[in-house]
């Protein structure tokens, strides 16, 4: 297909660059840097498909014309090769997970290669390189030793089919985000990180992103999920046995507490066991705490969801601002994880709890006026009733006074709740980073001393789960018992392993000093090259990884590893490519198309060209053959044109073929065009501004070379295999990577300027010079403008204008 020979073309000028060392990135202090960094893939066993690219195929362009325009540019790539896919692939197919990972590495380079992008392959890294995970393991330690890692026997999320404990951010509506089973909750010993800890600065500095969508700054607001409110304790006591106890709530409407009419605790609050002997129906509750049990977080706070619980018979709660004897429930809507575990319920402004109320026949108090709360919850603005010292405030007043007012009587204070969870980090699986932690039973956990890292992940014979909390590291002996780095005496190792998220929680740092052996990265490169200055990928990480990856980053931070307290200055996200059928290109639906495939017939710079002209970058895009081939025509008109024109060395004087086209014109705004729609990656209005060019080129009997030549180099980006064939053919003797950026004219930029006459009622009395294209609105404007017309005009009343593209204006007056 096509008129130049891409294989031959495109191999030849990567196997020269490579060997050239093209894009070999130096640590060249004197040049001002830029660093831009894609999302490092999971090497899975499926390979590539032609959606994976376009994120690559975008920051390719841009880091070559950031190269173009003379910065030294760090573009580099690597893998994220631990945790859950890998392993299940190699359980299923029966080889060993590194074997694998090995393999499945080497099909993405080659398909990545085949592509022709700059990344410096010196530079790779591989989160599962035992030299690159001792970095990882050194993190922990320092987590570790500064408090921020700890030990819980919380009850967590299990994923039954993984055998494995979850983080919150690995399940996606309940289910686990890998296989998609329904996850259920079960106590286990865990290591887990301090992320709430950072839970206010991951939220506050957002705002400094300025580079950053705000879609996905409100995803993590959202994430974080930050919510103020109070905390309320109430009296709890038996009548039967007197047993007296307290029950902290928390409230983000501390205004309502005269409407609270019950109480709910979670099934796992641990009230239920503390008044296990007064509790005259504790049966059909522990029945109940039975079957919620194994139902998800997500199940259980649905809103459409039917509302359920048994009233905690024979004890009573004491709302403290009435003295009030309220009942007590154990309802599963009530999450365990969120707050205390335990609520006042107003069922008058709140809708859950109006359900439950309605459903169990309890009373609704009104305490802010403005709804029906018989018919509905109300949950807008006051003023406030039947709240004594609160009435007639609004809400808001209310919050305040009822936050002072528990203060003072010493039954509850101001208190922040956020849904960010602590990050549960160890996972009851075989491939991922060994916790470098070591249980000693005089000195409990102790640290692996610095010096022997990393804790290497022994072979094992059998790594399938055990789903026995412990890890089938757990089984080997030799690895397993060592000696306690502190007292010498017998020890066994933590067997747990890391999740897949850490190994990307710092690898951005790692690129900037590959090879160091003495720490993860030196102070002064990692000076020069942070921060990231553009960072793309998945929209599908918005939340997890990134919010991991800024956590870490912050946490180095504080530790002085690093200079910055934000890892990435600018962020964009890819839209998908989707399959020709408009689904999601997936071996399931049979829709997959392989990059190899297009760049074995096409060549690699049409896929370049057609991904990148599909659509708006960020929106999604289904893939079509057509436009492929039409990417391909684009290239092929390029090619002819340099093949059988004649190219005339006039410079870029008047007498030059073109001029009377208006192709200098052309020429300088489309230098100007691609250069800014680049830098905004709005690459399918570049393409286009490139064909326009092409298409009048093409039209014209001889073309002066040095256009051709500016059009290559910005064409290059795109298309870089091609342009270089053709630069060389002009004559070049290197690169055109190592040409610079043109500049664009500004005035030979500027439209085409054209005279329009102004009549007023018919007569001459003026002629103004606007641009060729100007529109009706803004022609009128100008002839209004001119002090010629003003003069005629005064005191007049102008009854109509008429506009005559490139012609004339006539003012009609009375
Ligand atoms: C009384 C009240 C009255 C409430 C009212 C709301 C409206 P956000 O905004 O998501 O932070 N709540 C507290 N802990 C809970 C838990 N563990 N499980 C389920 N619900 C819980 O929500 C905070 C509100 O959610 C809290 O404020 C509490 O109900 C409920 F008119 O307290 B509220
Ligand atoms: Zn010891």
């Amino acid at each position: 297909m096509g008129n130049y020979d891409h294989k031959k073309i495109e191999a030849k000028w990567q196997k020269k660059w490579e060997k050239e060392g093209l894009y070999n990135t130096k640590d060249d202090g004197s040049k001002e840097k830029y660093y831009i960094l894609d999302m490092f893939p999971y090497p899975s066993g499926a390979g590539l498909h032609v959606g994976h690219p376009k994120g690559y195929i975008a920051t390719d362009i841009f880091a070559r014309m950031k190269m173009l325009q003379g910065y030294n540019v760090l573009h580099p790539m690597g893998w994220d090769a631990f945790g859950l896919p890998a392993e299940n692939y190699a359980i299923k197919n029966k080889v060993h997970p590194r074997i694998a990972v090995e393999k499945n590495i080497k099909t993405f380079k080659d398909q990545l290669l085949k592509l022709g992008f700059t990344y410096d392959w010196d530079r790779e890294i591989n989160t599962t390189d035992p030299e690159y995970y001792r970095w990882t393991q050194w993190i922990f330690l320092q987590f570790f030793k500064k408090g921020l890692a700890y030990e819980s026997f919380e009850p967590i999320n299990w994923c039954p089919s993984c055998q494995t404990g979850l983080a919150n951010e690995d399940l996606e509506d309940g289910r686990c985000e890998r296989c998609g089973s329904v996850v259920e909750r079960k106590p286990m010993r865990q290591w887990v990180l301090k992320i709430t800890d950072y839970a206010d600065r991951l939220l506050n500095d957002l705002e400094k992103l300025s580079g950053w969508e705000d879609s996905i700054k409100e995803m993590q607001k959202n994430w974080i999920g930050r919510s103020e409110g109070a905390n309320v304790v109430f009296k709890v006591e038996s009548r039967k046995s007197k047993v007296e106890s307290q029950l902290t709530v928390f409230t983000t409407r501390p205004d309502t507490l005269f409407g609270c009419t019950y109480m709910v605790v979670a099934p796992e609050h641990p009230l239920i066991l503390n008044f296990k002997l007064s509790i005259l129906n504790y049966q059909e509750v522990e029945d109940y705490i039975e079957k919620a049990k194994n139902k998800s977080d997500l199940e259980r706070t649905e809103l459409q969801k039917d509302k359920t619980g048994v009233e905690l018979k024979g004890i009573k709660a004491i709302n403290p601002v009435n003295n009030e004897e309220i009942p007590v429930y154990v309802a599963d809507y009530v999450l365990n994880s969120y707050g205390t575990g335990a609520i006042m319920a107003v069922p008058a402004h709140d809708e859950r709890d109006w359900e439950f109320a309605k459903k169990y026949d309890l009373k609704i108090n009104e305490v802010v006026s403005g709804g029906k709360v018989q018919d509905e919850a109300y949950c807008g603005d006051g003023p406030m009733v039947n709240s004594d010292f609160l009435n007639e405030l609004s809400v808001d007043t209310a919050k305040k006074k009822m936050i002072e007012w528990l203060e003072e009587n010493k039954v509850g204070k101001k208190s922040v709740s956020y849904k960010l969870k602590d990050w549960v980090f160890s996972r009851q699986r075989y491939w991922g980073e060994p916790i470098p932690l070591i249980h000693c039973e005089k000195c409990g956990v102790v640290a692996v001393p610095e010096e022997d890292l990393p804790v290497k992940l022994p072979e094992v014979e059998n790594y399938a789960p055990t789903g026995t909390g412990e890890s089938p590291l757990a089984d080997i002996k030799e690895w397993m018992n060592v000696k306690c780095p502190k007292c010498g005496g017998p020890a066994k190792r933590e067997s747990n392993t890391m999740p897949q998220w850490a190994g990307s929680s710092w690898y951005w740092l790692r690129y900037m000093d590959p090879k160091n052996s003495k720490a993860m990265v030196d102070k002064e490169k990692e000076k020069y090259w942070s921060p990231v200055d553009f960072y793309v990928g998945g929209a599908e990480h918005a939340t997890r990884h990134l919010i991991y990856a800024r956590f870490w980053h912050k946490f180095l931070f504080d530790i002085g590893v690093v200079n910055y307290e934000e890892p990435f200055t600018r962020l964009q996200h890819v839209g998908l490519i989707l399959a020709e059928d408009g689904r999601k290109m997936s071996k399931r639906w049979g829709n997959v198309i392989n990059p190899d495939e297009i760049v074995e017939k096409y060549g690699a710079d049409s896929m370049r060209v057609y991904e990148m002209f599909m659509g708006p970058f960020s929106q999604p895009c289904a893939w079509n053959t057509n436009g492929l081939v039409g990417a391909r025509k684009f290239l092929d008109k390029v090619w002819n044109l340099t093949q059988t024109k004649k190219l005339i060395d006039c410079g870029d004087g008047k007498d030059c073929p073109g001029v009377k086209e208006g192709l200098p014109r052309l020429l300088h705004q489309t230098i100007k065009k691609v250069g800014e729609d680049i830098e905004n990656f709005r690459f399918n209005t570049a393409i286009s501004q490139m064909m326009i060019f092409i298409n009048l080129a093409s039209k014209l009997e001889s073309v002066p070379k040095a256009a051709v030549e500016k059009f290559l180099i910005i064409l290059a980006p795109f298309a870089p295999h091609l342009a270089e064939e053709i630069w060389h053919d002009l004559g070049g003797n290197e690169s055109i990577f190592k040409e610079t950026w043109p500049k664009f004219n500004s005035d030979l930029a500027k439209e085409e300027m054209i005279n329009l006459v102004v009549q007023i009622n018919g007569k001459l009395r003026d002629t103004i010079s606007v641009s060729a294209d100007i529109s009706e609105e803004e022609a009128k404007g100008e002839a209004l403008k001119s002090e010629k017309i003003k003069k005629w005009l005064d005191g007049k009343e102008v009854v109509k204008i008429i506009f005559v593209p490139e012609k004339l204006i006539n003012i009609v007056i009375k």
